[in-house]
Order: structure tokens, then sequence, then C-alpha cells
């Protein structure tokens, strides 16, 4: 290590750096931050504001964890075929395995309110044989999303696509729509059958992005009354009505899943564990917008500190 080190070091040295590099920048984002406490966690939410354009969505959970009793107390003692729901976290206490899923409603209006939802599919093609050295290649397929069923997104590691939202009236200097894409990050699917009676109220798990034309009516996507309801007026039974979403007043729905299989650092309260998307800009604007910014000087920003509860 020491070695390779020494090497990089030297070729560092005989770059010519001093000349190209003129300005150094640190990178100042707007937070916006809610924290919820809703049963035994707390849900941190983040909105990031970048100075590209960028907005990044940063779910936070930590809390108490939902544990149940044992009358074991060591691993050892648990046998392979005995179904106990989760590790052994302590002694006598069972991590319940179990998930979260927090859905994001994003009303979106790029540029005005009258949107189209737009998959832009990578697709694998050949190249003909003795054409080229070269097997295959990408290239893209976009699609303008006609009606709600068609974006009922599951994300598919191998099979992957782009998901923008533009406004098909606004176009850029050279002819793009102005677009923002959503960008996924690490989430998580129900792995609940669909006709157990938490996956009814739950159904909006089902996939991780959907595409609703926007109604006043329709904003919690398990419905008003979770508690009191058995599913019939959730996200899943709005999108199944299958309503033209192209060049409309649309919104975007999110889903942030967690996975979460305890272990004995999650008791009695747990590390903050965290998962986010972003709203990236896609021919929102004609150029990085970053390179238009003054440079951002110390003493200008705001200067936050915590408030006592009592103030
Ligand atoms: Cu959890």
């Amino acid at each position: 290590m020491i070695v390779i080190l020494a090497l990089f070091f030297l070729r560092f040295q005989s770059l010519p750096f001093q000349n190209s590099i003129r300005e150094a920048r640190p990178k100042v984002t707007l937070v916006v931050r809610t924290a919820s406490t809703v049963g035994n966690y707390d849900y941190i939410i983040d909105w990031e504001f970048q100075e590209d354009g960028l907005i990044r969505v940063q779910v936070g959970l930590s809390g108490m964890l939902m544990v149940k009793g044992t009358h074991y107390n060591n691993a050892d003692q648990i046998p392979e075929e005995e179904n106990t729901s989760g590790p052994l976290v302590s002694e006598n206490l069972i991590g319940v395995v179990h998930d979260h899923f927090v859905t994001f409603h994003l009303d979106m209006d790029i540029d005005e309110p009258d949107n189209s939802f737009v998959k832009v599919h990578l697709v694998k093609e050949e190249t003909v044989p003795g054409e080229s050295p070269r097997k295959s290649f990408l290239r893209t397929k976009k699609h303008v999303v006609k009606s709600e069923k068609e974006a009922q997104i599951k994300f598919k590691l191998y099979d992957p696509s782009e998901f923008h939202v533009v406004n098909p009236s606004q176009k850029s200097k050279i002819g793009n729509p102005s677009g923002y894409k959503v960008v996924p990050a690490g989430t998580a699917a129900s792995l609940l059958d669909h006709n157990d009676p938490p996956q009814h109220r739950s159904a909006f798990t089902d996939n991780q992005i959907w595409v609703t034309p926007y109604n006043r009516s329709e904003q919690w996507a398990g419905g008003l009354l979770v508690y009191q309801g058995k599913g019939e007026n959730t996200l899943a039974v709005w999108s199944d009505r299958d309503r033209s979403i192209e060049n409309k007043d649309i919104v975007v729905w999110y889903t942030l899943g967690f996975h979460h299989v305890p272990c004995q650092e999650d008791y009695p309260i747990m590390p903050t564990v965290s998962s986010s998307f972003a709203l990236k800009p896609a021919n929102f604007f004609n150029s990085n917008p970053i390179l238009h910014v003054a440079p951002t000087v110390q003493k200008d920003l705001p200067s936050c500190s915590a408030r006592s509860a009592s103030a």
C-alpha cells in the first residue's frame, strides 16, 4: 500500500494542475427538513435543493425497534427449522422483520401544469456479424405514456428505463422538451400476497412509480381513512381506471421502501437508516446552471442553530 501511494504522489506532482485549477468552491445545498414521529419510529425527511437544479429527497428512519418476547436467550438455542419471524437482538427478544414504505405525491408542473410522462427505455442492439469487432451497443427508445396502467412501473435492473416528466410545448433552444427525470436509488417492493388484508390498503407498494391525473380528492395513497378502509379508496384503485395522462396536469407517485431485518445494534434505539431518490433536470436548462452561479462566500451563508423547545 505504501508503494502504491508513493507512486501516485510522484505522478500527481508531475501533472500541470497548478496552471489549470483556478478556483474551488464549497458545495452549498438548501435543506428543508421535517421530522415526524409515527408510532415507534421517527421519519426524517430532507428536501435538498442543489445549485445545479437537482432536488434530492432523503428519508432517514430511526426510533425504537419493534420486538417481541421469546424464551430463548442465545441464538445457538434456536432450532434452524423454527420460524421466529426475526433474529434474536437481545436476551429473550426477537427483532421482528418488517418493512417501511414512504410514498411521495409529486404534483409535477414543469414550466406549466400540462405535462407528459416519458419512459426512456435503454435497449441493447446487436451489430451485424462481421461488420464490427464489437458485438453490441446501447440506444434509447422514448415512449410517451398515454394512460395510467402503462405508468404502473416496477424497477428492473436488467431491463432499465429512465422516467422523465416533460412539457411537450416548452422546448429548449435546440428543440428538446423541458423536463425533469425521477432518479431512483435503493428501494424495496412489498413481498406480501396481493390478497393479504394489509396489502389491500398498502397496494400502492405494488409498484415503485405510478402516474395519475391530478385530482384534489386523490391525495393519500393508502386512502383518507386507512384503518377504516379495506383498500377501496387507494392509489391502486384510482390508477386502474386507466385515465389519460398525456399532456395533462399529472401527479407522479414515488415509493421509497425499506426491508428491515434487525440486528443487535438496532436495539434498543436504532441508528438512522437512510435512502433517497432525486428529481434531476433533463433539458430544463440550456446548459449546466451552476456555471453561472456566483461564488459562495462563507460570510453570506445563513448560520442556523437549534432553537430550544421553550423559545
Ligand atoms: Cu424498521
